[in-house]
């Protein structure tokens, strides 16, 4: 077997979460690009720098590579993974989606790279991408980038359609307490070459991953509109309460946070702000039958179909991820706001981490999120993700949203999140980085 713990001295990582670019790119000059590597290589970080604030760059840099640009770099070894080495653009028909929405950057698989630089200051940002492109000069040439930025004000932290992201998370053997309700899994779910990676690599592949990049354009008036023309029933409850509690349902959370599977019916910020409590929660709930009980959360909840907890027995390691998402776009305007109409792009820059795209991003889009049977021996079909959930554009249906009729199904006129594509990357450890992407 592989040995369970991870460097984190060797795992890189891009993890600020107020701005940041995403750079795709060819490279133009392999040979240049790799000798000038050996100067970009110390800036970029990883975990345990990212982790300790007294050694917490300004700005933090990383890099990963298509199969193409694997290839164009002189890499042949076969890194085992089928739908990486396929490129995202040949994946859209098993994610259910059609290209024809697609950054036209993204068709194909010409892309060779990705840099992410990212910052809390948006000077410490440009000062970090000018120095790259100084450094690695000509060798490569940006084909599309793309800048992701935080919400203003007390909306940090939350993404587009108002919802405060990035609170569960697994957290990898070995390190630490994990918060109540958080999943603990083997590091090879998501670091090549570790324990419980199950296929056979190259050894120098060790404390890499592979990630999944996505631009997610988000339909927020739409989102709204959706929501105020479905409120749930609940009586006495207002109009604008309603609504909101739709929403909530259809993420499994409300706004704040806090998960609808123990705040039922309002909001509780308290809970949604602590993480001593926000993600401990397991569906199930003493008196009610799991199998018909969605009073308290919808089986097709954008969260509980990603992580069905003990609605999978025995509870599922094998296809957990790892996000990092960033808002990016305006704020809706009053303007969009009135018509209900998305004007101007908005979203999410969409980053998943895991050892194996066929169990993790891919599998979690197609097998889950997609899938209206899923999660199977239910009192009814659960239907489709109503916030994630593609069916190539067409109305989706889905069950659950309102608690009063927790069986009664709703035809979604649209998908309020629309792919705008992205590519499959290999993103090396630092030593693979030294010993393969330089010379
Ligand atoms: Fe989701 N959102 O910000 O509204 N997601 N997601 N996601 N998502 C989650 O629990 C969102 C997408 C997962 O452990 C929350 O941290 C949006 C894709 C997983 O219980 C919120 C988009 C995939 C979880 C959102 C989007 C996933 C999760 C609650 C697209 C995988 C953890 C906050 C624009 C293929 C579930 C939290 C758990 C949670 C949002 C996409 C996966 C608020 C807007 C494509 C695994």
């Amino acid at each position: 077997g592989h040995p369970p713990v991870p460097h984190l001295d060797e795992v890189t990582t891009s993890s600020f979460n107020i701005s940041n670019v995403q750079a795709e790119v060819l490279i133009v000059d392999p040979t240049g690009f790799k000798k000038l590597m050996n100067m970009v290589i110390p800036t970029i970080s990883t975990v345990d720098i990212m982790l300790d604030m007294s050694t917490q760059p300004s700005a933090s840099l990383n890099m990963a590579f298509s199969q193409t640009g694997l290839h164009k770099l002189g890499i042949q070894d076969n890194l085992n993974d089928t739908v990486f080495s396929g490129g995202q653009f040949a994946d859209a028909p098993n994610l259910a989606e059609s290209t024809n929405t697609w950054v036209s950057q993204f068709k194909g698989t010409s892309i060779h790279g990705v840099y992410i630089t990212a910052s809390d200051s948006s000077n410490s940002l440009m000062q970090q991408n000018s120095a790259l492109q100084t450094v690695l000069g000509t060798t490569i040439q940006v084909v599309y980038s793309i800048q992701g930025q935080a919400r203003p004000g007390d909306q940090a932290g939350h993404e587009h359609f108002g919802f405060l992201d990035g609170i569960s998370q697994p957290t990898i053997e070995g390190f630490g307490t994990p918060l109540p309700g958080q999943v603990t899994v083997p590091a090879g779910k998501l670091l090549l070459n570790r324990e419980q990676d199950q296929m056979t690599r190259p050894s120098w592949t060790i404390d890499s991953s592979f990630v999944a990049f996505r631009q997610l354009k988000q339909l927020v008036p739409e989102f709204n509109t959706f929501a105020n023309d479905h409120p749930a029933s609940i009586p006495g409850m207002s109009q604008a309460q309603a609504a909101e509690l739709t929403q909530a349902r259809m993420m499994g959370r409300w706004k704040s946070g806090a998960p609808v599977d123990l705040a039922p019916l309002f909001d509780d910020p308290v809970l949604g702000a602590d993480p001593t409590r926000n993600n401990n929660f397991n569906y199930t709930h003493p008196g009610f039958n799991s199998s018909s009980d969605q009073i308290h959360c919808p089986f097709s909840a954008h969260i509980r179909k990603n992580v069905p907890r003990t609605d999978l027995d025995p509870i599922d390691l094998a296809h957990h991820i790892l996000r990092s998402g960033i808002p990016y776009g305006p704020e809706v305007t009053e303007v969009e706001q009135q018509s209900g109409q998305t004007m101007m792009e908005r979203g999410l820059l969409f980053l998943a981490v895991q050892s194996n795209i066929a169990s993790g991003f891919q599998f979690l889009q197609k097998a889950w999120m997609n899938n209206p049977e899923f999660v199977k021996h239910k009192s009814v079909l659960p239907g489709l993700d109503p916030v994630m959930g593609q069916n190539n554009g067409s109305a989706r249906f889905t069950t659950g949203l309102d608690p009063m009729n927790p069986e009664g199904n709703t035809t979604l006129p649209m998908q309020f999140v629309v792919s705008r594509g992205g590519e499959y990357f290999f993103m090396p450890s630092l030593s693979a980085l030294r010993h393969i992407i330089s010379s």
